[in-house]
């Protein structure tokens, strides 16, 4: 299957921070590894001229996700430190306005880049109808960034060659994935783009 990417195309790169990576403060295995391939598709589609939107995790140091403030996570993406950086080295076009942060006050965690965010409206500015969404974390943010854009209404491109997951259990990035796919989401890798 080959999908040729149109004006109203826009590619979600979600979450590439240094806390999800190796090393970081909630590590995703071989989180850092699909870098490269993110950068492909940036490339790709910033060439084309097509838009290219980076959500980050943006809390504040007391987030009600974090352990010991009613949450399960360890303190991570905290606002302006360190680990809350994109890996060094993701390429962001210089010219890219579009950083969309996300779980940035203190009582609301957001798993979706369109949640509490203007990403929709970015979106719709643009006339995007089709989103094409990779980064971390499979199985949550990545995977309710796109349930959040279907049931918006745009088509859904899962770049299953740019996603990696926590797997707190083992299985879920492929339960994550069956639940994108069974939403409407197409599977694609960068061979299919065209
Ligand atoms: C995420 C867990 C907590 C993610 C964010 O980006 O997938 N996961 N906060
Ligand atoms: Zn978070």
């Amino acid at each position: 299957m080959n999908v040729k990417i149109n004006d109203f195309d826009a590619l979600i790169v979600v979450d590439m921070q240094k806390d999800f990576m190796p090393g970081g403060a909630l590590p995703v295995a071989d989180g850092d590894k699909i870098v490269p391939k993110m950068n492909e598709y940036i490339k790709l589609f910033s060439e084309k001229g097509n838009p290219v939107y980076f959500t980050r995790d943006w809390h504040p140091e007391n987030h009600i996700s974090f352990k010991g403030h009613g949450g399960i996570w360890p303190s991570h993406c905290v606002q302006d430190t360190e680990g809350a950086k994109f890996h060094d080295d993701l390429l962001i076009p210089s010219d890219n306005k579009f950083i969309i942060s996300k779980g940035d006050s203190r009582d609301f965690d957001a798993y979706s880049g369109f949640q509490g965010t203007i990403l929709n409206d970015l979106l719709k500015e643009r006339g995007i109808k089709r989103i094409f969404v990779g980064g971390l974390a499979t199985d949550y943010c990545v995977k309710n960034t796109m349930i959040g854009g279907l049931n918006l209404g745009y088509q859904g491109f899962l770049l299953l060659d740019a996603i990696k997951g926590v797997n707190i259990n083992p299985d879920d990035s492929e339960k994550a994935i069956d639940l994108m796919l069974s939403k409407g989401a197409t599977a694609i890798t960068i061979e299919n783009i065209k």
